[in-house]
């Protein structure tokens, strides 16, 4: 069965004097997620958004928050991240040391979690938790930076992922991240993805978002 496309646009690359007007762009085009990427300086060499970051959007919509923590220890900072309407939250395996409780931790504080693979991180290493999660993040660039290029071979991980999680009657959704660019989302799609983070290489232009280009993604995930 076909999955329907979701999108979910990755907001450190919104022009911050202009959330208000983005926000509502993405609310009339039904946008199903705000992915919001958590940088610590250490698991990666950049700093981006926070929970602070997290309450104020959370409070301008009702847009849940799809939130990638590319941390050291994410367990010591889950609960900042957990608690907002509908919450999804994301980690990297190799930075905790029981990734098994992490998940359960989630689910605890009534959020759905998920598990995000850096692109030397194989599907078959991460086999006994993807049917644990609700969201596998395959990261098709090295985590840290927008704007950066699609390394090809992590394709083939979204279709290792989607036929592993289908042979353990699982539905989770497979989201990639990194470079879904026009020209890539047919082949990211193709191969089984079926959550988009949208970035500076699709959907946002210095900053800001026009309503044609929702559309026009929808179609190409179609
Ligand atoms: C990268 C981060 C991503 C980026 C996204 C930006 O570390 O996890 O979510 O924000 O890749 O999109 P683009 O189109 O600039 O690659
Ligand atoms: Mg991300």
């Amino acid at each position: 069965m076909k999955q329907k496309i979701q999108i979910s646009p990755s907001m450190m690359c919104a022009d911050p004097f202009a959330l208000r007007e983005v926000l509502d762009t993405f609310e009339k085009g039904g946008i199903e997620w705000l992915h919001i990427d958590v940088m610590d300086g250490r698991y990666v060499p950049n700093f981006t958004l926070g929970p602070d970051y997290c309450r104020s959007l959370a409070a301008a919509t009702s847009i849940p928050l799809d939130i990638h923590l590319m941390v050291e220890e994410p367990d010591r900072h889950v609960e900042l991240f957990a608690k907002f309407p509908g919450a999804r939250v994301s980690f990297h395996p190799e930075t905790v040391r029981q990734p098994v409780r992490l998940i359960e931790r989630i689910r605890e504080l009534g959020a759905s979690p998920g598990i995000a693979l850096d692109p030397a991180m194989s599907v078959q290493a991460c086999s006994h938790l993807l049917p644990l999660v609700d969201q596998v993040v395959i990261m098709t660039v090295n985590p840290g930076y927008a704007g950066q290029k699609l390394l090809p071979f992590c394709l083939e991980k979204i279709t290792e992922c989607r036929a592993f999680l289908k042979s353990c009657g699982r539905h989770a959704d497979v989201q990639v991240d990194g470079n879904v660019s026009w020209e890539n989302i047919p082949r990211m799609v193709a191969a089984g993805a079926n959550i988009l983070v949208a970035g500076t290489s699709s959907l946002f232009v210095k900053g800001r978002v026009a309503a044609s280009e929702l559309a026009r993604m929808r179609e190409l995930g179609a």
